[in-house]
C-alpha cells in the first residue's frame, strides 16, 4: 500500500490525526494492533479542554460531545472539611471544561471513519517502522497470516506508552525525562449520580480521592493505592468506605453507592521523550509523554500534539511549507512542559508522599492556605487547568 501519512494507533490521538487529515485531503491509514470493541473497553480521561473540544467541532463531530458532555464552571479542591472552589469561569473570563468520557470521544471518532474515509486497519500484528531516517519510509504489519507494507513520505507514532514508534529514534538522539510516583489510582466506574454537581480532588490524612463523573447517572471516583495493592484487595464497599472518609462529611452524605461497572489500577507518572520529531518520523500523544491524571492532561495534550502535527502535515502537503513540521517537535514540546509542571504540582499539591516529613506536609497545608487566600493563584491554577493557548 501507498500513501502520504501512515499513523500507527487509533486511539484518540491517531484518530484525531486521521479525520484532521482527511478533511484536508491528505492520504493517510490508520494501523491499530486492538479490535475495536477492546480499544472501547478502556476506560480513561473524563475532563475535555478547549483545544480537545474545539478539534471536535472542527471536524463536524461534536454533536453527541454537545448534546450530553457536561460544561463546568470550576471544580473543588477538599482540604480536610474545607472546600475551596476554584470558578474557572469567573477566573478565566467564562472559560469552561467539558465533563465527556474518552471513551465516548473514541467512539464518536471511530463511527465517523467509514463516511470520513479514514481508513483504519485493526488487529494489525507485529508492526515495524523501517527507514524513518529518509524521505521514503516505511511500515511492515501482519494481518491474519500475512505481512503487508505500506509505504510513506511521513509516519506518525500514536501508539502510546507502549508502542514501538519511539523505539524507532536512536538512543544517541533520543533523551528520556521520567519521574515515577509511590501511588496507583484505584478507579471505579459505577451507575449512580455523582455526589457533587463538580469534580472534588480532596487531600486527606488517609490519602488522595477524587470524584468525578460521566454523566449525571454515571460516576467515576479515584482513591490513591499503593502500587503492591491488587485490584482484588478492594472490594466495592471497603472503596466506597474509603471514599466516604477521604471526600469529607458534605460528599459522604451525598454517595450513592453501586456495584462497580470498571474497576482499575493505573500507576502515575511523568514521562517526556524528546525530540518528537526525527527525520520523517513524528510522535503524538503517550507516545512521547505521559502525566499524572490529577490535572486531567493526558488526552488533551495528545490532542494538542495532534493540532500541531495536523497543521505541519498539511502545510507540507498542501502548501510545501515545510517549516511547520521542522518546528513541531518544539512547538509541541513547549506546551508538553507547561502541562506536566502543572500536572506534577497539583499532584505533590494533593497526594500524601511516604517520603514526606512535617515539613514536607506544612508546605502542602500554606499553599492550600494560600490558594484559599488568594485569587492570583487560583487564576494561576484555572488557566492551566481549561488548557493553556496552543
Ligand atoms: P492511547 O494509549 O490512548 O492509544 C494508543 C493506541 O495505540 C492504542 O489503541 C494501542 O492499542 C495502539 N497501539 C499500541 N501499540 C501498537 C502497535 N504496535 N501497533 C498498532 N497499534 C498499537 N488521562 C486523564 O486525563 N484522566 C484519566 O483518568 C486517565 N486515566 C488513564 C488511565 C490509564 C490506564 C492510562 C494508560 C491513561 C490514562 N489517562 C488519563 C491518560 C489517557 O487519557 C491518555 O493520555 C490518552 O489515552 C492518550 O491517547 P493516545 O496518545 O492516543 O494513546
Ligand atoms: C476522570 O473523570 O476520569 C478524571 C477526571 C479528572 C482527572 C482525572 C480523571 O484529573
Amino acid at each position: 500500500m501507498k500513501t502520504q501519512v501512515c499513523i500507527i494507533g487509533a486511539g484518540p490521538a491517531g484518530l484525531l490525526l486521521g479525520h484532521l487529515l482527511r478533511a484536508e485531503g491528505v492520504d493517510c491509514v490508520v494501523l491499530e494492533r486492538r479490535s475495536p470493541d477492546y480499544v472501547l473497553s478502556r476506560i480513561r480521561a473524563g475532563v475535555l479542554e478547549n483545544i480537545t473540544v474545539s478539534l471536535m467541532e472542527r471536524l463536524g463531530l461534536d454533536q453527541r460531545l454537545k448534546a450530553e458532555g457536561l460544561p463546568h464552571d470550576g471544580f473543588n479542591l477538599a482540604d480536610g472539611e474545607r472546600l475551596i472552589r476554584i470558578d474557572i469561569a469567573d477566573l478565566t473570563g467564562g472559560q469552561q471544561v467539558v465533563v465527556y468520557g474518552q471513551t465516548e470521544l473514541t467512539r464518536d471518532l471511530m463511527d465517523a471513519r467509514e463516511e470520513r474515509g479514514l481508513e483504519v486497519i485493526y488487529e494489525t500484528e507485529d508492526t515495524a517502522l523501517f527507514d524513518v531516517e529518509s524521505e521514503a519510509p516505511y511500515v511492515t504489519y501482519t494481518k491474519d497470516g500475512t505481512q503487508h507494507r505500506v509505504d510513506c513520505r511521513f509516519i506518525v507514532g500514536c501508539d502510546g506508552f507502549h508502542g514501538p514508534s519511539r523505539e524507532a529514534i536512536p538512543a544517541s538522539v533520543g533523551k528520556e525525562y521520567m519521574r515515577e510516583y509511590p501511588f496507583g489510582w484505584l478507579g471505579i466506574l459505577a451507575d449512580v449520580p455523582p455526589c457533587n454537581h463538580e469534580l472534588i480532588y480532596a487531600n486527606h490524612e488517609r490519602g488522595f480521592a477524587l470524584a468525578s463523573m460521566r454523566s449525571e447517572t454515571r460516576s467515576r471516583y479515584y482513591v490513591d493505592v499503593p502500587l503492591t495493592d491488587k485490584v482484588e484487595d478492594w472490594s466495592d464497599e471497603r472503596l466506597w468506605d474509603e471514599l466516604a472518609i477521604r471526600l469529607g462529611p458534605e460528599a459522604a452524605a451525598n454517595i450513592t453507592r453501586g456495584p462497580a461497572l470498571e474497576k482499575s489500577i493505573a500507576p502515575l507518572r511523568s514521562f517526556v521523550f524528546a525530540p518528537m520529531r526525527h527525520g520523517s518520523l513524528l510522535l503524538c500523544g503517550d507516545s512521547a509523554h505521559i502525566v499524572p491524571p490529577t490535572g486531567a492532561k493526558g488526552l488533551n495534550l495528545a490532542a494538542s500534539d495532534v493540532h500541531y502535527a495536523a497543521e505541519a502535515l498539511t502545510g507540507f502537503f498542501n502548501r510545501s511549507d515545510n517549516d511547520a513540521i521542522t518546528a513541531y517537535s518544539d512547538t509541541a514540546l513547549a506546551r508538553v512542559w507547561k502541562s506536566e509542571r502543572f500536572s506534577w504540582s497539583l499532584t505533590k499539591l494533593m497526594h500524601r508522599f511516604p517520603e514526606d516529613g512535617p515539613f514536607e506536609r506544612a508546605m502542602q497545608q500554606a499553599e492550600l492556605d494560600y490558594i484559599a487566600s488568594s485569587r492570583a493563584a487560583q487564576t494561576s491554577i484555572a488557566e492551566n487547568y481549561v488548557g493553556l493557548p496552543v
